[in-house]
Formats: C-alpha cells, sequence, structure tokens
C-alpha cells in the first residue's frame, strides 16, 4: 500500500466536497442525478470508494483522524444527494410559469412641456405673418444687453441688484446672463442690412422674486421687423394678429403708453383675462438712435419691436393661474396639456 500524507489525504476530500456539491445541485433531471450519484458514491468506482482506499496508506498515528474526515464527507455528499433528490421531485427550480397571453405594460408616453408647445406654435404663428425664428446667446455683454439699446450707465435697469452678472476677471467687460430677449434685435441689425422680420423666442434671467405672475428665470418672444414705411399701426394690426391667432378671435388687446429707451414711442401690451387687463409685453417703434447704433439710416427706414412673456401668454392661453406650476415638475399637472 502507497503511503500518503494526511495534509495529501485531507485536499483529496476538500476537492471531492467542492465538486460533488457541484455536480449535484446542478442536475437538472433524474438521469443527470443519477449518474453524479455513481460518479461520487458508486459501490464500485466511485471518487469517494477511491478516497476510502488511500485511508490505509495513512500512517497509524493519523488514521483516526483520517477515518473522521472520511466520515463526514461521505454524509456531506449523501445529504447533497438527497437536497438534489427533493428539489427534482419538487419540480425543479421555483419558476414563475409566464401568462404570455395577458396584456403588457404599456410605457408611458411623455409629451413636450406646455412653455416648448407655446415657443413652437409662437414660431409657427408668427413664420405665417413673414417672421424668421433666430436665437441669440443667453451670457451677454453690456453692449448688446444695455448700451446698443439706449440703456446708459446710470440706467436703474444696469443694477448689479436687478441682474445676474457673471464674475468675470477684473478690467474685462462684465458679462451677465441677459435680461431681455432684445440683445437678439442688435445682434441681428448688426449682421443683416433691412428689410428685416424675425422672432426670437428665449430664456431671460431677472433677481425678480416669483409670484403668479413672475419667475427668476423665464422665456421672451422678441420681435422686430424694419422696412421703409413701417409705423405703429402696422405694429398694432400684427399683435393683434398674433393675439387672436394664439389665443382666440375673442381676445381684447390694450396698448398703453409707456417708456422704454429703445423705442420711441413706447407701448404696454396688456390682454384681458377674466375681466381684467394682464401686461403681457412691451413695444414700440424702434428709436432713431438704436438704429444709427447698428448702422442703419433712420431717415430711410423705420421699424417696430415687441417683447412678450412666454410664461403670461401661455397662463392665459392654458387657463393657469400661477406661472410658477410650469416649474414645480409635477407630471399630474404638466401631463394636462
Ligand atoms: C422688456 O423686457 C422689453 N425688452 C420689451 C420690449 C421689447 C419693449 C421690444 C419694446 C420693444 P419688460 O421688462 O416689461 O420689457 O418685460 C416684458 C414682459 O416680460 C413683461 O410684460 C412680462 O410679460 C414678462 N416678464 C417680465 N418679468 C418677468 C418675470 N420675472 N417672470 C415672468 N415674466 C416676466
Amino acid at each position: 500500500m502507497a503511503t500518503v500524507s494526511l495534509d495529501a489525504f485531507l485536499a483529496e476530500i476538500d476537492r471531492l466536497r467542492i465538486d460533488a456539491t457541484a455536480a449535484l445541485s446542478a442536475a437538472v433531471d433524474a438521469p443527470a442525478l443519477e449518474a453524479a450519484r455513481v460518479e461520487f458514491l458508486g459501490a464500485k468506482s466511485g471518487r469517494l470508494k477511491s478516497i476510502q482506499k488511500l485511508l490505509g496508506g495513512l500512517a497509524a498515528d493519523d488514521r483516526p483522524a483520517g477515518g473522521r474526515h472520511f466520515n463526514e464527507l461521505k454524509q456531506a455528499v449523501s445529504d447533497a444527494l438527497e437536497g438534489a433528490q427533493q428539489r427534482l421531485a419538487d419540480g425543479g427550480e421555483s419558476i414563475e410559469p409566464i401568462d404570455v397571453t395577458l396584456p403588457g405594460d404599456p410605457p408611458r408616453l411623455g409629451h413636450l412641456h406646455p412653455i416648448t408647445q407655446t415657443i413652437r406654435r409662437v414660431q409657427e404663428i408668427m413664420s405665417r405673418l413673414g417672421f424668421e425664428s433666430v436665437d441669440g446667446p443667453e451670457v451677454e455683454d453690456q453692449w448688446h444687453n444695455f448700451e446698443a439699446l439706449a440703456i446708459g450707465a446710470e440706467h436703474p435697469a444696469r443694477d448689479p441688484l436687478d441682474n445676474f452678472y457673471l464674475a468675470v476677471a477684473q478690467g474685462t467687460d462684465p458679462l451677465l446672463l441677459r435680461s431681455q430677449t432684445s440683445t437678439v434685435q442688435i445682434r441681428v441689425m448688426e449682421r443683416r442690412k433691412p428689410p428685416l422680420r424675425i422672432v426670437s423666442l428665449g430664456r431671460v434671467y431677472r433677481p425678480d422674486t416669483a409670484d403668479a405672475t413672475h419667475y427668476p428665470m423665464f422665456h421672451q418672444v422678441e420681435g422686430l421687423l424694419v422696412e421703409p414705411g413701417t409705423t405703429m399701426a402696422h405694429l398694432k394690426s400684427v399683435l393683434r394678429m398674433f393675439a387672436s391667432s394664439f389665443l382666440g378671435g375673442d381676445v381684447h388687446v390694450r396698448f398703453r403708453p409707456s417708456f422704454f429707451p429703445f423705442t420711441e414711442p413706447s407701448v404696454e401690451v396688456d390682454m384681458e383675462w377674466g375681466g381684467r387687463w394682464i401686461e403681457m409685453g412691451g413695444a414700440g417703434m424702434v428709436d432713431p438712435a438704436v438704429l444709427e447704433a447698428v448702422g442703419y439710416d433712420p431717415d430711410s427706414v423705420s421699424g417696430f419691436a415687441f417683447g412678450l412673456g412666454v410664461e403670461r401668454i401661455a397662463a392665459r392661453r392654458y387657463g393657469v393661474a400661477d406661472i410658477r406650476d410650469f416649474y414645480r415638475n409635477d407630471v399630474r399637472f404638466l401631463s394636462q396639456f
């Protein structure tokens, strides 16, 4: 009989325990389980039998310990066999049967935010009046947000407390988040010659306290038309046509004398809502000083401009009493539109 050390014997026992439990738990049906049983517990040439034969090669002192480990192994493999038999008798792993005839879970369909829908609708209406949609940057310099619009250095609209100025290196021109879309009028007139009909919709920012008609980030729709012979009558017709297309033929529009540094004369544009007048925006004839600032000849062309609050016209259209609801991200509210 070949001699064998106790360490080598115990290593054999460990390997067999691992192989046997893996094989028995992997058996998926009765023939596979029987094959595993024969491999490990077979009376003639099972692997347990071979290990049992090694016992005789242990030194006499090691034999009691070896025998104890062998018996434990035999018990463990027998238990694993019994567990596997039970598992197959119970019908294998418990797999939930799938009823393929049941209807599936339909994915919830989303849609565009009401403000985005409003923006697209405004662009569509204005394009039918010949106004092309253009974009401008949200981070602006002082020239485009103020100076070219005749808003001088001392004008209160430039107050740091009324704007979101950005931190820039000392000595460089301050930048800010634009406070109005009138910036785009300047950018377009600087690049192009009249005639012009453009509309620009985008975000603007003001440190206003949020309430039912104010939000610190909101959207404006800016319109600009520059053509020879343009008058206030054209401005009023375009705004009335826009209002009746967007809000319905029965909407009342009111023009109230006002002041903006970049239009002359200037008006506030109000729309009637539930017996009250709501200010929707400002408008006027482009001031000759602005036309000159962008290199136009105020003696040969004139133009009008307007800027309306998108949240307010959306609120009027959808019957929303508080514009903050547009930004609460409550799907129960948003899914209505
Ligand atoms: C302007 O911003 C001018 N640029 C409009 C203009 C354009 C005049 C072209 C002349 C020619 P005003 O500050 O009034 O004007 O803002 C216009 C509209 O933006 C307001 O009538 C209102 O509808 C909307 N608005 C202003 N502040 C807020 C705010 N915090 N939240 C929501 N809407 C606002």
